[in-house]
């Protein structure tokens, strides 16, 4: 069975071996990319309603696992330092799957990570920009209803006069670069890997 079809089946206890035996011929990123395909193919399974929330929870934890081999040897390079984030997805949403890929490639290139975690009030966000002084605050969302606290968080930025102290990036499938236009973040990116490279042009880096 393919990867993609592991994950999207859920099929926990044989994703690991799988995955091994994939890393031997095949690019990190392309197994990475296999895991997510399985995914969302989980998503439109759930979406026709083929499959239910405990079925999509169970693609959830076998793309867990798969990730756990494969982390460790994306961006395996030591880089210099290129700047501090905070990631965190939005309040009310519990979606942690991409911020976590987005973790992974910002400290394979380079960058401390603060992850703040899932469900995060704007005001945590406000505090840590006090307190951690980041370059750049990554939010995350995979909810049509949640994308709107996003711009809670800059509205929040604004009253507390932080909003010129840090750029903002946003991403989730429901986020676009309109979208992130609109209200008034600084960038958008559509997957992890460009997002590095985004939020290094954003540094003027
Ligand atoms: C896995 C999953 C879950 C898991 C989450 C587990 C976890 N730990 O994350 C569980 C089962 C818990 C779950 C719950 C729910 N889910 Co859900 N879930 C999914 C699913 C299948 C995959 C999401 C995912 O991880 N994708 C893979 C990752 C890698 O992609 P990604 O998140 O988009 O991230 C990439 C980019 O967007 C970008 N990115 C992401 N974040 C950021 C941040 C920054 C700063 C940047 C730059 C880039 C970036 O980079 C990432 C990597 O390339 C999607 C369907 C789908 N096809 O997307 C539905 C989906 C998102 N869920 C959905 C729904 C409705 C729910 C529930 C409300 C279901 C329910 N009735 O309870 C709950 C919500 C609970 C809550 N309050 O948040 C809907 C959302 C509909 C909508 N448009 O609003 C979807 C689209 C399914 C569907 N087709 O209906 N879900």
């Amino acid at each position: 069975m393919s990867l993609s079809k592991l994950v999207e089946e859920g099929e926990v206890y044989a994703i690991e071996e799988a995955v091994i035996e994939a890393v031997k011929n095949t690019e990190p990123i392309k197994i990475t990319e296999e895991l997510i395909n399985g995914l969302k193919l989980a998503g439109e399974k759930f979406k026709s309603g083929e499959y239910f929330v405990v079925d999509m929870m169970q693609a959830a934890e076998t793309f867990k696992e798969g990730m756990k081999i494969i982390k460790p040897k994306l961006g395996d390079t030591k880089k210099e330092y290129k700047g501090k984030i905070v990631l965190g997805t939005v309040q009310g949403d519990i979606h942690d799957i991409g911020k976590n890929l987005v973790l992974t490639m910002f400290e394979g290139a380079g960058f401390e990570v603060i992850d703040l975690g899932i469900d995060v009030h704007k005001n945590e966000f406000v505090e840590s920009v006090k307190n951690d002084k980041p370059d750049i605050i990554g939010l995350s969302a995979l909810l049509t209803t949640t994308m709107l606290e996003m711009e809670g968080v800059i509205q929040a930025l604004k009253t507390n006069n932080l909003r010129n102290q840090v750029k903002i990036m946003v991403g989730g499938a429901p986020v676009s670069e309109r979208f992130a236009q609109s209200i008034g973040a600084d960038s958008y990116a559509p997957n992890a890997t460009e997002a590095v490279s985004i939020a290094l042009k954003l540094l003027g880096k």
